[in-house]
């Protein structure tokens, strides 16, 4: 299959705009996460090559003003609850800005050190879920503030290692099933401790990743999902003028947008742009990238650009708003697959994968932090093997 090239200005006007979309429906259903928003949409200008797209005082204004004075972590919005999720993305937000000084770090590895539990897991705030996702995020925070040692590393290890499974890949939680996620996340982990050759068999978890790749080119998360299957999604229900959530489908108001959110979140039959990082960027860390096939992968994640000239998702939501859509805001950004809605996490993890790949004329990104690798450079964190 054919795709269009990356459309760089596109994807960057997209971001710019983010901020200005507060009257949007999406943009209050991740109220509580901005800072990761932050972070997906920074790291990606810095991969497009535009730096200087947003005002850096203000980013790191507002990631200052996310800091939570009692716990030392960060929340994902001003006045919420400190988490560890948020925490990394301030630090990789501040790091990428060479402004890690705007912080009090001591009471940030305190912060991250206290999340870590007797047995090595680390929960991801105060309330106590545990997953392999927030050990990775504790490791990445830490090392990132050259305090890994701060914390149990054998111990924190030994969980991850836990979470490893028959099939080579990793879970959440010990006993899980393997998913691509939590792969990056092991693997991650594993990789900051320079412990990947004592606990994971390279070719193994490399079939395992490279077998996650479908017939069109894009990978899924996961064994036994089909690449072919959408679920029939008609509504009853009366439109609504704000529909634009719902776009593709033919009935929508407020019940439809969050039905509609939630089985897009979970259509796992069908491959996904950001499995193009976290599988990738495991492969890499595993020398195994070129395990994939790389033309049909880019291929993929071009074709879920939305573009000025993309009629699919314009007609459709035209169509449900009964409002013409403004073009500064409806085009541009990656969706997770092509034909979906456009939105800043999949333009990052998209970009991001197309960076592994040496797609022409973009930054290279650090496979472990998911950063820019001028910025790890800088740190002194960038490896050349693991
Ligand atoms: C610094 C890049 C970076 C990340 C920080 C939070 C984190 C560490 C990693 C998240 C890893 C993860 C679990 C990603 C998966 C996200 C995703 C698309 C989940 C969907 O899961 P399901 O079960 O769908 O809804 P599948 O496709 O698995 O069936």
């Amino acid at each position: 299959m054919s795709a269009p090239p990356l459309n760089v200005k596109a994807h960057v006007d997209f971001i710019a705009a983010l901020d200005k979309k507060k009257n949007d429906y999406e943009y209050w259903l991740t109220e509580q996460a901005v800072l990761n928003g932050i972070y997906w949409g920074l790291t990606a200008l810095f991969l497009l090559g535009a730096p200087d797209t947003l005002v850096r005082e203000d980013v790191i204004q507002f990631v200052v003003d996310c800091w939570d004075s009692k716990t030392g972590g960060f929340a994902g919005n001003i006045g919420h609850d400190a988490h560890l999720l948020y925490t990394l993305s301030a630090i990789q937000i501040l790091a990428t800005y060479d402004a890690l000084d705007r912080v009090d770090t001591d009471r940030v590895v305190e912060y991250v050190c206290s999340l870590q539990l007797p047995g090595g897991a680390f929960q991801g705030d105060r309330f106590g879920e545990v997953d392999s996702r927030f050990s990775f995020c504790a490791l990445a925070c830490l090392t990132l503030l050259g305090k890994q040692d701060s914390c149990d590393v054998p111990a924190a290890v030994d969980f991850v290692v836990r979470c490893k499974n028959f099939d080579g890949g990793f879970g959440s939680v010990p006993g899980a099933e393997s998913h691509a996620g939590q792969v990056f996340c092991c693997v991650g982990a594993l990789a900051l401790t320079n412990s990947i050759d004592k606990h994971i068999d390279r070719d193994h978890l490399g079939w395992w990743l490279a077998e996650r790749q479908l017939p069109n080119g894009g990978l899924n998360g996961r064994p036994e999902k089909l690449a072919d299957a959408r679920p029939p999604l008609m509504l009853p229900l009366p439109a609504c003028p704000s529909a634009r959530l719902a776009a593709p489908f033919p009935h929508a108001d407020t019940r439809a947008h969050v039905c509609t959110f939630v089985l897009r979140m979970r259509r796992p039959w069908l491959p996904q742009v950001c499995y193009s990082w976290w599988c990738l960027s495991a492969l890499t860390i595993l020398d195994r990238l070129h395990w994939i096939s790389a033309e049909p992968l880019s291929n993929f994640i071009l074709n879920a650009q939305a573009l000025e000239d993309d009629q699919y998702s314009r007609e459709s939501a035209n169509k449900l708003s009964g409002q013409a859509l403004d073009d500064a805001q409806d085009h541009g950004g990656i969706a997770d697959r092509p034909g979906d809605r456009p939105d800043v996490f999949h333009t990052l993890f998209g970009v991001a994968g197309l960076s592994l790949l040496k797609y022409p004329g973009l930054e290279p990104v650090d496979p472990l932090f998911c950063m820019p690798l001028k910025v790890t450079q800088r740190l002194g964190l960038a490896k050349e093997k693991y």
